[in-house]
Parts: structure tokens; sequence; C-alpha cells
């Protein structure tokens, strides 16, 4: 592939609800679109998943916009052929962090590269299934009668697992309430690193609701805290925030840090990477599941594609298109089969079409590179 023009967007579209964790609520939902040209005018889309704010994470819109500009873009103007998506990392990989960023890139040449080649980018990938697992993660809702009747209403709608949303104060009463309304459906809960270790004890009364898993108890860089905690609690501790690369994962696995990891492509700086991660954590029996971030449907593409890889062992946090946004960016929308799954679909690159017209109105500035 020879590059030939780069434009990225800074999108903001409504939620159809708030949705609210540990460290804030959201709205409205930024992003960066990012578009890649390459010298025949083939065309491929991808999305970087940062907020307007540092909260999930150090990367912003406004640091995506400067570490492109800065950086990205002229490294790439000055080596415009790219063999495969997977030398984007290397490529970038002097620049250190900014993981969210490269992803977006390594995205949008993931779908150029397997439209270019007429083969979903799922195949492309490895992937080893065109139906993925969906899960539905839901905010934290203060008041119990409303979080049950969300509940209620998604396991209606057919998602195979619940995730609400937990911080310190908001924990075993709403965990004993699903329970109480719904038996022993697939519960787990993700606490965004909003707790430390004091509350061991928590989590001990915790293991009494035989939860699926605990994501991200602790603080978000820190490996050695959730071994000890591991170490103390039956239910399996699942990793976000603390695994942003293989490294992480590796030394996770090692020290007994989690026994299941929530990859996110995004997070880990792409699908080479998440790959990577999926493949060795296959051999460590650490299975994994493709969380999100919201995603508006470009993203979404990229996460189903992941969850076709042969480690996923759990439902993933991929919702339909109607549960996030009125309007999508992409046709046709995600959505759900009767058996609480997405599909994979059948048709070059991500398989959806990006409605561009939508992307550019949902756009608060755009920025065009030629390369
Ligand atoms: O921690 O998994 C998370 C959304 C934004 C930021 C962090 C997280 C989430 C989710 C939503 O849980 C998952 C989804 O996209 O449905
Ligand atoms: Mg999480």
């Amino acid at each position: 592939m020879e590059l030939a023009k780069i434009v990225l967007y800074h999108v903001v579209v409504k939620l159809r609800e708030v949705f609210e964790t540990s460290f804030g609520r959201t709205i409205d939902r930024h992003c960066i679109i990012v578009r890649v040209e390459d010298t025949y005018g083939e065309i491929g889309w991808g999305e970087v998943p940062v907020d307007d704010a540092p909260l999930y994470s150090y990367e912003t819109v406004d640091t995506t916009l400067y570490i492109y500009k800065d950086f990205f873009i002229p490294t790439l103007s000055k080596e415009r052929v790219i063999e495969s998506p997977s030398d984007v990392q290397s490529k970038l990989s002097i620049f250190r962090g900014y993981r969210m960023a490269k992803a977006g890139l390594e995205f949008a040449l993931w779908d150029l590269y397997s439209r270019s080649l007429r083969k979903p980018l799922y195949k492309v990938l490895g992937g080893i299934r065109d139906r993925v697992e969906s899960g539905i993660s839901i905010g934290v809702i203060g008041d119990l009668s409303a979080l049950i009747k969300a509940v209620d209403k998604y396991l209606e709608r057919g998602y195979r697992r619940v995730k609400i949303k937990v911080k310190p104060g908001w924990d075993l009463e709403p965990v004993k309430a699903i329970r109480r309304a719904f038996g022993e459906i697939p519960l787990m809960i993700d606490a965004n690193a909003s707790y430390n270790i004091s509350y061991v004890n928590t989590f001990k009364e915790l293991d009494e609701y035989k939860l699926l898993m605990i994501e991200q108890p602790l603080h978000y860089d820190d490996l050695y805290e959730h071994s000890v905690l591991q170490s103390r609690i039956k239910t399996p501790i699942c990793l976000d925030e603390s695994i942003k690369s293989l490294s992480d994962a590796l030394t996770g696995a090692k020290i007994g840090a989690m026994r299941v990891i929530n990859v996110k492509p995004a997070r880990v700086g792409g699908l080479h990477e998440a790959k990577l991660i999926n493949d060795y954590m296959k051999d460590l029996n650490v299975p994994i599941w493709i969380g999100g971030m919201l995603e508006t449907g470009i993203g979404r593409g990229f996460q189903v594609a992941a969850a076709t890889l042969d480690n996923v062992k759990y439902p993933n946090d991929i919702s339909e298109s109607s549960r996030y946004y009125e309007e999508e960016l992409v046709e046709p929308p995600w959505s759900l089969n009767s058996d609480g799954t997405i599909t994979a679909l059948n048709k070059p690159g991500i398989g959806v079409d990006v409605i561009e017209e939508r992307v550019i109105k949902y756009s608060r500035k755009i920025i065009e590179f030629k390369l």
C-alpha cells in the first residue's frame, strides 16, 4: 500500500443514555475518526476511541491530533509504502506510548488492506468464527429499581452476559439485587480502578455471589497489588486498564495478577498487538474477551473482527448499534442476532459502509494531510 492522504475527524456523537463509570459521566461521546487513502484511491477507516479529558486513559482528542500532526504524519510521509498493517507499530515505535492513536491508524490500514484483498478483515486476521457473543455493559445506575429494569430489558433483548459498573459504596447492594431478581445469570462487575487493597473484605464478600469475574478492581497501573488481591479471593480478576501491551499481559500472567484479560484492541495499540496477546495468553491458559469504549459503528468493526480470534472465551462488550446511538456512522448498523450474537460480515474490510456525510455532519474539526 502506498499512502496518499490521511484525514482526521474530531467527531462528537450523543449517546442515547448517560453512561456513568467510577471516573465520570458520558453523554457526548468524542472520538477521532481516521480515513486513509492510497495512491489507487482505495479507502480505509479507523477510530481512535479517546475522550476529551484524560480519564480512562491519558490520551485525549487533543493529544491524538497533536501526535499525528507533529510526529506520525511526518514519519509516514517519509515512508509512504506499507507492506502490512502490522508494520505500523514498528514504524512508529520510536514514539513512546500513544497506543490508542497508533491503533486508530493501524485500524484504518487493516480496513484498507483487507478491502484491497477483497476479503473480510476477520478472515485476514485469522478469526475462527463468524458470530461473536455479545454482552452488555451497564453504567452506574444509582437506583436499584432502575438498575433491575435495565438488566431485565437487556436480558430480554438476548445479551449473553451482564456487566455492571461499580464503585466504592455501590457494589454489594446492586450485585445482591440482581442475583435476587435474576438468579444465576452470567454476571460480572467492572470497577474501573476505583478500589485499593484495603477493600479486600468487600471482594471476599463478593466471592459469595459467583461473579464470572471482577474487572479492574485496583489501580490502573498496578499489576502487583492485583496479584495480592487475586491470591486472597476466589473470583477471577479480569484486567482492563492495567494491560497496555503484550508485555503487561505476560507479566500479569506470570505473577498471577489476573486470570482473564479484557483486550481492547485500541488500548493495546491495535489488532496486531491484540492478536499477539490472544496467541500468547492461549498458551498460558489465560482466556480473553474483547472490550469496548462505546465505539461508533466504525470502531465496532474492529472489535467484532478481534472477537473472532480463538482465545476469546467469554461474551464481549460489543453491543448492537441502537444500544448506543440514535444514528450510526455506518450502514448497515450492527445488529444483534436472536441468539445474542453479532455477525462478522462476509464483506471486504470491516464489512460495513462508512457514510461519509454523517462523519462530516458530526465533526467539530476536520484536518487533511497530503502525504
Ligand atoms: O471500562 O470497559 C470499560 C466504556 C468506556 C470506557 C471504559 C469502559 C467502557 C465500557 C463500555 O464498559 C463497553 C462498551 O463499549 O459497550
Ligand atoms: Mg473496563
